[in-house]
């Protein structure tokens, strides 16, 4: 089959040659590739070609493999009631593999018509402190970049060896735009970045906290991994072999801190001076709900989200933890409907066409709980109120990080932590009274104050030992909300 590339398509409506690299993104993972380089997309095409994308990817080679023979050119496949439509974006102009020449990448964020370098690199990306936001200055990745300050691993790293270089040639910073879902996304990775930059030369700290912007954002859409169905499906829907298309659903939203001291594309953003009630929202509603139906559903057998929501008692799980524990802690967003947010995210949840694994959202929970779920509980607890479904969020978690499931089986854990989880978990076994005490021991995650609050602590006791003893399908049906 014809592979997908510039001579055989065409008909982009705009010429990604001569498009000029405005932006160097990090991390050109699915989510990018859904998200921010499709509003960019939208953007060359009204001829505006200041704002081609740079893409590197930190770690492994296979975007640029997959998509060099492409000229670049990926399909988005967007999926919603009326079936599965396709476009084909252009705006990555290049892609660099970070470890193969880390220099190159530095060099590439210094030139003069890069106005923006923006990040979608996970969580765990930042090497921070999940709980504080605060640079983990003993990760392996920062005491590199730390001893070979030149030829950085890290998301960091690279952004402070380019801004030192521009520094040096009298260049103004890029804005640092970061797209991951991390709570006050903006400050933290303005936290982490000087920081490094700090160890490194003081004055080179305060120059990127005085000169480098660093806007914060909320990014939302739906974007599971692309598998080889995948792409069988779609090379027979477009008569073009695509080696990495990507499969997303139609509701796309990005809300952006407007602070672009250099210059920004003109997106189809929604840009607001403070964006915190739209990302809290967003963090607790949306993602909340889909790491405790990530772990709760893994753990009752079912492979995806959509799988979850076919099983009503934990659908109304979901409702009931989002209508009765969450809302009530949010500022409502100006125009925002908040039934109607929570109604369009259960039909998002529910499209059939996205094969969300509950195995690749439960990925990295240490990373992800603070801004999902304990957020939400220190706001609960506060105020007296009740989390019993908050709690069955956080001890399912740790039911997961057991690394066995109901049946026996292993499971695959991905986490950082996944090694200090696994012995301490290890060493409690299978008994709510010692294993909920021992993860809460993680101040990384827990921070100083939840591991010794009496009201959470026995909320995640109790909702533990019912998934040991019971199961997780069992427990959760004890939320199904009375006829
Ligand atoms: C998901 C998110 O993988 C996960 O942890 O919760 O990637 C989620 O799909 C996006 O944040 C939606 O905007």
């Amino acid at each position: 089959m014809t592979r997908l590339s510039r001579s055989t398509f065409p008909r982009l409506s705009y010429d990604p040659a001569q498009a000029e690299t405005g932006i160097v993104h990090l991390g050109v993972g699915a989510f990018h590739r859904a998200h921010q380089a499709d509003y960019t997309d939208a953007v060359l095409q009204t001829g505006d070609l200041r704002w081609g994308i740079l893409g590197a990817s930190l770690r492994s080679p296979d975007t640029r493999d997959a998509l060099k023979p492409q000229d670049n050119l990926y399909t988005l496949a967007i999926s919603d009631e009326a079936g599965e439509r396709y476009k084909v974006i252009g705006a990555l102009r290049g892609l660099l593999v970070a470890p193969e020449n880390p220099a190159a990448l530095v060099e590439a964020m210094c030139q003069p018509s890069v106005k923006i370098v923006s990040l979608t690199v996970t969580e765990k990306g930042y090497c921070h402190d999940p709980a504080t936001g605060t640079l983990n200055e003993a990760h392996p990745d920062i005491q590199h970049d730390l001893a070979h300050p030149e030829a950085p691993r890290s998301a960091p790293g690279f952004l402070v060896a380019a801004l030192r270089q521009r520094h040096a040639r009298g260049l103004e910073p890029f804005t640092i735009l970061c797209c991951d879902n991390l709570p006050a996304n903006g400050r933290t990775v303005a936290r982490v970045v000087t920081r490094l930059a700090h160890l490194q030369n003081e004055e080179l700290g305060r120059y990127i906290a005085d000169y480098a912007a660093f806007p914060a954002t909320m990014v939302d859409r739906i974007v599971p991994a692309t598998t080889d169905q995948d792409r069988a499906r779609i090379a027979a829907a477009t008569g073009l072999e695509d080696q990495w298309p990507i499969v997303t659903e139609a509701f796309t939203d990005w809300v952006i801190e407007d602070n672009f001291p250099q210059g920004r594309p003109d997106w189809a953003a929604t840009f607001v001076n403070d964006i915190a009630p739209f990302e809290t929202m967003k963090l607790r509603l949306l993602n909340g709900a889909h790491s405790s139906m990530a772990y709760l559903g893994y753990l009752a057998g079912h492979e995806t989200i959509a799988d979850c929501m076919q099983d009503e008692a934990l659908a109304q799980f979901v409702s009931r933890l989002m209508n009765e524990e969450v809302t009530e802690t949010l500022t409502v967003p100006p125009g925002t409907d908040v039934s109607a947010y929570k109604a369009a995210l259960l039909r998002r949840f529910r499209n059939p066409g996205l094969r969300h694994r509950t195995w690749q959202i439960a990925m990295d929970g240490s990373q992800k709980l603070p801004q999902r779920l304990l957020g939400t509980i220190r706001d609960r607890l506060k105020a007296g109120a009740p989390i019993p479904a908050l709690a069955l969020g956080v001890a399912a978690w740790m039911r997961y990080v057991t690394g066995v499931d109901e049946k026996g089986q292993p499971i695959d854990v991905r986490d950082p932590l996944k090694d200090e989880l696994r012995t301490l978990s290890n060493s409690a076994g299978l008994d709510a009274a010692r294993l909920a005490p021992a993860l809460l021991s993680v101040e990384r995650i827990f921070g100083q104050d939840l591991g010794t609050n009496g009201v959470f602590t026995a909320a995640v006791t109790q909702a533990l030992h019912s998934l040991i003893t019971r199961g997780s399908k069992a427990t959760y049906e004890t939320f199904r909300s009375k006829p």
